[in-house]
């Protein structure tokens, strides 16, 4: 009996030592990692918790010398549910510490659920977020959380206002179409002023609500915008960008040198629209509007959705975070115990035509490179391919520049091709032309049985050139139960100068970046052959016309140290 009181002690204390702070529930789950035989699929430099589902990244944010993520999170399973707020926190946006949840359903106006929201930046510095609840009667109310210790470096524990809910459904607000408030800007007359995602009449609506306080909020009388050819529209974000140049903006500055950005998801998509905004009344003009053009601008023309962008204040960038969710079924996530990845963390401006945005992985990403491949000058005959080796295919960079020499036999673009996901199905990698397809085939199997092909064509226009960017997954995978829909875009880039290409590749993602940023295309793929050491990627050349590589550069990735805090030796300062 003496024996087992001994080693009930023993076993008490370590479980002690090691639960850490009270109420961390990652602590007792297991930690997934890549691995080839059981987790093939897990990332080795994308942002993932440690186990469970995760969807919308929430709130990020910089503070005080590290950045914050927090997001959609069920810390009970790999399906949605129980949705809470996780909260990770970086020195580098590259490797993440894994903290307590920051925002748990425990009140009334938020016991179904705390779902996505933003943090704002006060005068002073002092961090608030403003979040939607689902209520005890399933209705969408806005409410706000402060860190309760400024001094706490990471923020752990955020305290929910004796005020809340600070706004709800109210005078024609539908309770089910009510969410995901933004950041909020300052006006010229010191009035603060947030967009909260609604459906109004079956219509798209940004609302806009004002407070001097941030406590009081009162709604306009007029929205800040809205779209009669689309429904709800979910996590919208609202942010300025510099007309001349690639520096972010703090979200409150408005005025001459500026155009501003609303984003708005929906229909499994996150598009956006460029216009100009008047603090002084609320309007904002664009044109063209969401739907109206062929060209319907999107972040990204794969698998992203519900993003966020945030100033950061370090490096006078805006960075762009997006949710890419998996392609495999429900029952593939249970086995893997986990769902959702976020996308790498890119930078976001306004492209120099001032017609679209473009994207580029943070700098920091770079940091992960090593022994980096290299080639210059190299003719891809039409019909051949080669082997980029050297690298460790399933976790790389890879960075290239096509020249094009002679578009004189171009095919004709139809003027009826104008939806280019389509066109990617129709002709898709293995579909010779002319002028491409040409680009790479990645997570690819020796005898090519799987791969994914990133490629472009180039069609001759009206009176211009026509570049059509694609992802097509058709042969991603053996498996039959996951989906490989093929993904298009054009690039509007002058095929006479070059098309450079940059795909990141990270076992089960793919995120591919057109036209210098143009264009970005994420695909989720899940091979069965083509994993960990058995993955290969290819440079191919699929039309008549010879292509010239004036660069080529590929890195193996280094694995991102993305951790629960109990698992680090040492937090990483950079
Ligand atoms: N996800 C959240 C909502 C949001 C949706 C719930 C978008 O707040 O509208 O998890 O993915």
């Amino acid at each position: 009996m003496e024996g087992y009181l001994f080693w009930r002690l023993i076993l008490q204390i370590f479980f002690i030592a090691y639960r850490g702070p009270v109420g961390y529930s990652h602590e007792v789950q297991k930690d997934l990692q890549y691995n080839p035989k059981n987790q093939p699929h897990r990332t080795a430099y994308h942002f993932q918790p440690p186990k469970n589902w995760m969807n919308d990244p929430n709130g990020p944010m910089y503070y005080k010398g590290i950045y914050h993520l927090f997001y959609q999170y069920n810390p009970y399973s790999a399906v949605w549910g129980n949705i809470s707020w996780g909260h990770s926190v970086s020195y580098n946006l590259v490797d993440w510490i894994h903290i307590e949840q920051a925002i748990n359903p425990t009140e009334p106006y938020d016991i179904n659920g705390c779902w996505s929201g933003s943090a704002s930046i006060l005068p002073g510095g002092n961090p608030v977020i403003l979040y939607t609840g689902s209520d005890f009667r399933n209705r969408q109310v806005q409410n706000i959380a402060v860190p309760k210790n400024l001094s706490d470096p990471y923020l752990r524990e955020w305290i929910k206002s004796d005020h809340n809910p600070l706004m709800t459904p109210m005078n024609g607000i539908d309770p089910q179409f009510f969410r995901d408030p933004t950041t909020a800007w300052e006006g010229p007359d010191k009035i603060w002023r947030v967009v909260v995602g609604s459906q109004i009449k079956g219509h798209g609506t940004a609302l806009l609500y004002q407070s001097r306080d941030f406590v009081k909020w009162t709604r306009s009388h007029r929205p800040l915008h809205f779209s009669n050819k689309t429904a709800m529209w979910e996590c919208p974000d609202f942010y300025p960008v510099s007309v001349d140049g690639i520096n972010g903006l703090d979200t409150s500055v408005q005025g001459t040198g500026t155009k501003h950005v609303l984003k708005a998801s929906f229909n499994d998509r996150d598009y956006y629209i460029i216009g100009t905004y008047e603090p002084e009344t609320d309007t904002f003009s664009v044109n063209p509007d969401f739907m109206d053009s062929n060209v319907k601008l999107r972040y990204d023309y794969g698998i992203f959705y519900a993003s966020k962008t945030f100033y950061d204040s370090a490096k006078r960038r805006r960075i762009l975070w997006g949710w890419v969710l998996e392609a495999d079924g429900e029952p593939d996530d249970v086995n893997k115990g986990w769902s959702g990845l976020q996308s790498l963390p890119r930078s976001i401006f306004l492209d120099k035509t001032g017609k679209q945005l473009s994207q580029w992985p943070i700098e920091e990403i770079e940091t992960l490179r090593r022994k980096e491949v290299n080639l210059q000058n190299k003719e891809i005959k039409g019909g051949t391919m080669f082997e980029i080796t050297g690298i460790t295919a399933s976790q790389a960079d890879i960075e290239v520049s096509f020249h094009l020499r002679n578009l004189d036999e171009a095919e004709l673009m139809h003027p009826e091709w104008l939806d280019p996901q389509f066109l990617c199905s129709e002709k898709n990698a293995a579909t010779g032309g002319v002028i491409g397809p040409f680009g790479i085939l990645a997570l690819a199997s020796k005898d090519l049985t799987e791969h994914t092909a990133v490629f472009f064509r180039v069609f001759r226009g009206h009176d211009s050139y026509v570049v059509l960017m694609c992802s097509d997954q058709n042969r991603s995978s053996l498996r039959e139960e996951v989906n490989k829909s093929a993904f298009g875009a054009f690039v509007d880039v002058n095929p006479v100068e070059k098309i450079s290409l940059r795909s990141l590749i990270d076992h089960s993602i793919i995120e591919s970046f057109g036209g210098e940023g143009k264009t970005c295309i994420t695909a989720r793929v899940y091979p069965k052959l083509a994993i960990g050491n058995e993955s290969h990627v290819y440079v191919f050349n699929n039309g008549t016309e010879s292509i010239r590589i004036s660069n080529l550069s590929a890195w193996s990735m280094k694995r991102a140290q993305i951790f629960p805090l109990h698992k680090r030796r040492k937090p990483e300062i950079d």
